[in-house]
């Protein structure tokens, strides 16, 4: 059984409510963080990895020490599950099915909407209270007030545990029923992520190509970033409503884009990213949006792709 496994919920500081018993499955860079933050917020933390040998600051600050995953979800009402993949989730899950029935499973393994909605019927099956979850953060920020993790799954288990849940990231949020919203949202803002490193990667290089350093680039960057935000808030009334009144037409920014696509093959810098939007910014304008704003591209996004034209006859 757990070592010194928790009689009751503890309670810490000046916040006198009782601390839910947690357990957390899964000790790498993000579960280690987890079990750490909800340790330091006074819970009682009882900790499983499949490799021992990685809970030896957990124990030190506190943790009890399962010898299987089994034997650590019995400890706590609240289960915390943090491994690899998908894959890895359900191995540890299956034998545990018995076990979990009536607790709480938070599953902050990185996944697909599909995988979240398969464990979270699989759980439902068997009587455990079921949340999906995305951690916007890396390790280092698990249980800041800025941080967000994202849950989906039913309201009234994370009401049940929100404030053991917001001591993971103060930012944090309850999307909504579907157990697949959280890696939904998840995806969604990490391709905002990839796609705003490469345009700051991609400017980067270009000014690289003229010998000016990224630190002077980045100030004036992230200056940019904030006006860009500007545009989001702009953009999103228009994408919810199907109009797009604009600020600046697609024809005058498609003319703009090819600027960049000019300056940086003169600098012989890649041009696969100004391509990319480009042609995003072309099929929306076939479609009849060359006077509409940027977020008529969203239209285009959404439809098939138009069939290429057909080869001129010989
Ligand atoms: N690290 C980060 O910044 C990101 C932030 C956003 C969310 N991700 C996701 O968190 C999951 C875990 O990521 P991680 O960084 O903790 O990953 P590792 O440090 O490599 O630890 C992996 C743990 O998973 C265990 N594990 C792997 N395979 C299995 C398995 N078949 N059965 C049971 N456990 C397994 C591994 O155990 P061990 O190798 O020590 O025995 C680690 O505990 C992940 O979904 C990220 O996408 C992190």
């Amino acid at each position: 059984m757990a070592t010194g496994e928790p009689t009751r919920p503890a309670t810490t500081g000046t916040d006198p409510r009782p601390r839910t018993p947690v357990a957390v499955l899964g000790l790498g860079l993000m579960g280690a963080a987890l079990a750490g933050a909800l340790l330091g917020s006074g819970h009682p933390v009882t900790v499983w990895n499949r490799t021992p040998g990685r809970d030896a600051d957990l124990l030190e600050r506190g943790a009890a020490r399962a010898d299987s995953a089994a034997h650590a979800a019995a400890s706590a009402p609240l289960v915390v599950l943090c491994v690899l993949d998908h894959a890895a989730a359900r191995g540890v899950l299956e034998p545990l099915a018995d076990v979990l029935a009536g607790r709480t499973l938070v599953n902050l393994t990185s996944g697909t909407p599909e995988e979240a909605a398969e464990t979270a019927a699989w759980a439902e099956a068997r009587g455990i209270a079921y949340l999906d979850g995305a951690i916007m953060a890396t390790p280092q920020h698990v249980g800041a007030a800025g941080t967000a993790v994202l849950y989906s799954g039913p309201g009234a288990a994370f009401d049940e545990h929100r404030d053991t849940l917001l001591r993971l990231g103060g930012a944090s949020a309850h999307l909504g029923e579907a157990p697949g919203l959280a890696s939904l949202y998840d995806t969604a803002l990490l391709g905002l992520m990839w796609a705003s490193l490469a345009g700051w990667a991609h400017g980067a290089a270009l000014l690289r190509a003229e010998g000016v350093a990224a630190t002077r680039f980045t100030p004036f960057a992230l200056h940019w970033l904030g006006a860009v935000g500007g545009f989001f808030e702009f953009l999103t009334p228009q994408v919810d409503s199907g109009s797009y009144p604009p600020d600046a037409t697609l024809d005058v920014q498609v003319a703009a884009l090819r600027h960049l696509v000019h300056a940086s093959r003169a600098r012989g810098v890649d041009t696969t990213l100004p391509d990319a939007v480009g042609l995003l910014m072309e099929r929306a304008i076939a479609a009849g949006h060359g006077g509409a704003s940027f977020g008529a591209v969203t239209e285009v996004l959404t439809a098939p792709a138009p069939a290429p034209a057909p080869a001129p006859a010989p």
